[in-house]
């Protein structure tokens, strides 16, 4: 199974340390194509040293995101990017699961929760130390579908 991973870059990396837990549970799944968005090195600024500029990492990921069979996002820390990512994926008609923790004490935008439909598109609100239940919960319930 592809896994695409969705994590803030440069909406910032407050919760890095989070986006590692994840994509270290969901390589216990299949391959996670977006690895490096839990980078401990990846900062919000540091990307843009790379030489081979915004648009190469735009179409590298759209490419990614439709060769995945289900994306994750988490979407505590607000990201345009990781927002752009679900909106493409919707349209592609991809798997999607949501992560967000009301303690953040921040409200998830209306267009991430209300488009959860139950279905192809889940919003799940969670806590720090449970991560890697929700994940497990998701995960089984595919595999059953
Ligand atoms: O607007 P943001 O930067 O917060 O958007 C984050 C989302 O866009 C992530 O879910 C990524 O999939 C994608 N994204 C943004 N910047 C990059 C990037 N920079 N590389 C890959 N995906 C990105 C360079 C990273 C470096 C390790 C080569």
């Amino acid at each position: 199974m592809k896994v695409y991973f969705c994590g803030s870059i440069r909406g910032g990396r407050d919760d890095a340390h989070l986006y590692l837990r994840i994509v270290q549970k969901l390589q216990s799944y299949g391959t996670v194509l977006t690895e490096h968005v839990s980078s401990a090195e990846l900062t919000d600024r540091g990307e843009d040293a790379v030489a081979a500029g915004d648009k190469f990492i735009h179409d590298r990921d759209v490419s990614w995101l439709q060769q995945s069979d289900v994306v994750v996002a988490e979407v505590t820390q607000p990201s345009l990017g990781v927002g752009y990512e679900l909106g493409r994926a919707i349209d592609m008609k991809k798997k999607i699961f949501c992560l967000f923790r009301p303690s953040s004490g921040r409200r998830l935008s209306a267009m991430i929760r209300g488009a959860d439909d139950g279905v192809l598109f889940v919003v799940k609100d969670y806590s720090e130390d449970e991560v890697e239940n929700v994940l497990e919960e998701f995960f089984n319930k595919l595999k059953r579908t």
